[in-house]
């Protein structure tokens, strides 16, 4: 029953000011008080910092609560539709002062904790950032989140608690060092835990055949083991909405009554072990990004969340007073990559094992429910399972596999008869070698929808690694460009910059994006870009003064500051960007007093823990760097900085500060990116190649304000299918080769030829992603950067150009997209009965 149907409210009405709803400053003091006496049990004089930030919090929370109850009642309108947005991932970031800017109660917060003789800043710095997510695929989950509360759309998220979320970052004689990410040990004040609402989830055991009291011959899986799913429900607020939708996140626990009792008699110790088992499937997010393990806990936490999910959502479906055959009408199930994707299997299982649904009607409503997004064209990211894996911990996915994929291939042998390369390649099965289940396939199968991140992205999934499914099913495929929230990423991020625009064309484009273009018209206004170029030096002197902090390097804030922050990829070049770096250095050495622009290097990123090639990468430009800065022929001219532990948080101090964003990747292998619109959107001007959402900015921005260098997509697979040698790059380049040799001689190394080996030799003998086919290219921009760069004047315009037009790359434009293409769903605002109260 709806538990909201006798409101608490109506007979105890709150009124606005209330002490857990009232804005005046004095109210938001005396709430501060309480919480830290009541809720955290302190003195003023014995709390913490962090007990001061959990009574701030709590107080923030206060005051979204009847928005948050009051949009969780909308989910049980029969009728409402809801976006249910499955997600192993969601990189969320601090919230609190992300709360702040959504309730818009800024100000009053901000003098309450002044009044209460408080440092606001160091509060906000105190949140310990949920880092639930390797890199951009998360973000965007989060990004995702926020336009849609921002745009009054009824959402779900649905992921997973880790215990451990992506892993510290150090940096220890220039080396990754890797510590556990102990977001929880302070407390998390943002989660409410639904023990109420918590579900089992089975796995492992076998299946079998039996006949139920109607007659029917029926399926029942028999478990060796079972888990318990609690959710832990987190507010999104939208901003300046009453909507606030839930990210639902669950954590596994072992279900007592169930081991101790039940199926482990007289076995204590196997009973623990089972408990630790089920305890360790949430217990840590795996830290590869684009690269699968195949390992079987990662299948488990898969099947686990996906499971609780959508038995979490039949629930709400039932609730709301409605049928399982009309599930699809009621949710929009959008599938963030391959990772939730057995969800087209166990829905299929819920509806007809649990509940009598008959096959044909089932996959009905399961086929129209699933909605795909595909995030990467590399073919180690593709997820594959091994049927015995598989078969091992769920025997009845198997099974239910092996007839959606019989009822599918005999469809593909009707339209491409005779054609087994068809079949081979479609089948949900690899059979080729050791047999493996597609997860790419099968949500291709399930899903109405299919849709890539950036519009080259979308049409190489077509002739590439989806290729079969798009001549089988064209229809099914769509691009949805990706965005990034300005409300985080410019209003939070970027307050200086944020008022001077408001100041001019009014704030609006919070909300519409699309009205930065007033900002053209002050482009050529001296007094506007000096202002400008005042606020970007101002948050450099910060960046630098943090720098200093953090690695003892002094930089000079008026340098250049040339940005690349992003997980560690070959693909994603961070060492061609350092080969320039070597390029510069030759070029002093030789010639000492050359006149070069100065520029400080910042590289910030994680490196996956097994991917030896990374983290050299990274021991590469901490190691160039200790020369560099270190040279005295260099006078402080270049300064090489690694930012250790490169997260959300630090994400929102360096875009606003960046005048030049790196996106170098390979053309063709990134499939969209997002830190290049953040940085965008500040105000950077971009050196990259025609790569993912890059071309789409540089059509925005105009190709006078953008850098573009290297090879195409098309030049890069035709250099490749002609023997790509890129010894040849070497041997008939002399900057080249001087820049490899140095690196080969041990100059960076302490005079220890073998340290960067592995490195050389890959770049020499195989060079994957083309580097030394597209230096010279780079280098030549980058001097071309350099010349720009002269005329400050100039490249102020260029940078307000580049931040006017950014609108395309709001998340609300892409949200709004998937909600009127695929999800065909509109916004429903949330009406708070207090609220309204008071505003009557
Ligand atoms: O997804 C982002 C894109 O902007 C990036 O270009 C893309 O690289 C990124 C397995 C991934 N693709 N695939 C992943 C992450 C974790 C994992 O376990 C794959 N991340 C991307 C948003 O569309």
């Amino acid at each position: 029953a709806d538990p909201l149907a006798n409101d608490p409210l109506a007979n105890c009405p709150i009124t606005i000011e209330d002490d857990r709803t009232g804005l005046s400053v004095e109210t938001l003091r005396r709430a501060l008080a309480d919480h830290l006496y009541y809720i955290q049990g302190k003195l003023p004089e014995h709390a913490s910092k962090n007990d001061f930030y959990l009574a701030l919090a709590f107080v923030v929370r206060d005051r979204l609560m009847p928005r948050w109850l009051y949009s969780k009642k909308n989910y049980l309108q029969p009728d409402t539709r809801i976006v249910s947005y499955l997600s192993a991932e969601f990189l969320l970031g601090p919230h609190l002062e992300n709360n702040l800017i959504n309730l818009d109660i800024q100000d009053e917060v901000r003098q309450a904790v002044q009044e209460s003789n408080l440092d606001y800043q160091v509060l906000i710095d105190q949140e310990e950032e949920p880092g639930l997510g390797n890199g951009g695929l998360g973000r965007l989950a989060a990004c995702y989140m926020d336009s849609l509360s921002s745009l009054e759309i009824p959402a779900l998220g649905y992921g997973i608690r880790y215990e451990f979320g992506i892993f510290d970052q150090d940096i220890r004689d220039g080396w990754q060092v890797e510590m556990t990410d102990k977001w929880l040990q302070f407390g998390n004040p943002w989660e409410i835990a639904r023990p109420s609402f918590a579900v089992t989830v089975k796995l492992g055991g076998h299946t079998e055949p039996y006949v139920d009291n109607q007659g029917q011959y029926k399926v029942r899986w028999v478990p060796a083991q079972i888990v318990k799913g609690i959710p832990y429900d987190t507010p999104i607020t939208g901003y300046k909405v009453n909507t606030v939708n839930t990210l639902r996140l669950w954590k596994s626990e072992a279900p007592e009554s169930f081991d101790f009792q039940v199926f482990n008699v007289g076995d204590y110790y196997g009973a623990v072990d089972q408990k630790i088992v089920s305890e360790n499937i949430s217990k840590v997010l795996y830290p590869n990004d684009e690269q699968v393990q195949g390992k079987e806990l990662r299948l488990m936490q898969q099947f686990f969340f996906v499971s609780c999910a959508l038995q979490d959502m039949i629930r709400i479906h039932l609730t709301s007073g409605r049928r399982l055959n009309t599930f699809h009408e009621k949710f929009a199930v959008q599938l963030n990559d391959t990772h939730p994707a057995i969800g087209v299997a166990e829905l299929m299982r819920l509806l007809i094992d649990e509940h009598d649904m008959a096959w044909d009607t089932a996959w009905d409503v399961t086929s129209r429910s699933f909605a795909f997004t595909n995030h990467t064209l590399l073919p180690e990211a593709l997820e594959k399972w091994s049927v015995d894996l598989f078969g091992r911990i769920l025997p009845r996915h198997l099974e239910i596999i092996y007839e959606i994929n019989r009822r599918f291939l005999d469809q593909v042998r009707v339209k491409f008869m005779g054609d087994e390369g068809h079949l081979e390649r479609l089948s949900l099965i690899d059979e080729s070698g050791h047999r493996s289940v597609r997860m790419a396939n099968l949500a291709c199968v399930g899903s109405y929808s299919i849709n890539g991140v950036a519009a080259l992205h979308t049409e190489l999934v077509k002739s590439t690694i989806l290729k079969d499914f798009y001549e089988l099913s064209p229809e099914k495929f769509n691009n949805k460009t990706n965005g990034v929230t300005p409300r985080r990423w410019m209003v939070q991020a970027n307050p200086r910059l944020t008022n001077l625009i408001s100041s001019k064309i009014g704030d609006n484009w919070i909300k519409h994006l699309h009205e930065l273009k007033g900002l053209e018209q002050y482009a050529d206004d001296p007094g506007f870009r000096h202002e400008w170029r005042q606020i970007k030096l101002s948050i450099k002197r910060d960046l630098a003064e943090h720098i200093q902090r953090r690695t003892g390097i002094t930089v000079n804030p008026e340098s250049m500051f040339d940005v690349l922050v992003k997980r560690i990829h070959e693909y994603k070049r961070q060492h061609l960007k350092v080969l320039h770096i070597i390029t510069l250095y030759n070029r002093i050495k030789a010639n000492p007093d050359i006149d070069l622009t100065p520029r400080t290097f910042i590289f910030g990123g994680k490196a996956a823990p097994g991917y030896a090639m990374a983290k050299l990468m990274i021991k590469f430009v901490t190691s160039v760097g200790d020369v560099v800065n270190n040279d005295p022929d260099v006078r402080d001219r270049l300064k090489v900085v690694f930012l250790p532990d490169y997260n959300v948080t630090f994400g929102q101090r360096v875009y606003p500060a960046a005048e030049l964003s790196e996106q170098i990747s390979t053309a063709g292998k990134e499939a969209s990116g997002t830190g290049n619109m953040k940085f965008s959107m500040n105000g950077a001007l971009t050196i990259g190649t025609l790569d993912g959402a890059n071309i789409e900015i540089r059509e925005e921005v105009g190709a006078e304000n953008f850098f573009l260098f290297g090879l195409k997509t098309p030049e890069v697979q035709e250099l490749k299918a002609n023997g790509y040698n890129p010894w040849d790059y070497y041997d008939s380049n002399e900057t080249l080769k001087a820049v490899l040799d140095l690196v080969a001689h041990g100059h960076f190394s302490h005079g220890d030829p073998e340290l960067f080996r592995p490195l050389l030799d890959n770049l020499l003998h195989h060079d994957p992603f083309v580097v030394l086919a597209d230096y010279q290219a780079y280098i030549d921009c980058q001097d071309q950067v350099d010349q720009a760069y002269r005329d400050q004047d100039n490249w102020t315009r260029m940078s307000i150009l580049n931040a006017a037009r950014t609108g395309k790359f709001s998340s609300d434009r892409s949200i709004s997209e998937y909600c009127e293409d695929i999800w065909k769903v509109k916004p429903l605002p949330v009406t708070v009965p207090i609220y309204d109260q008071a505003q009557a």
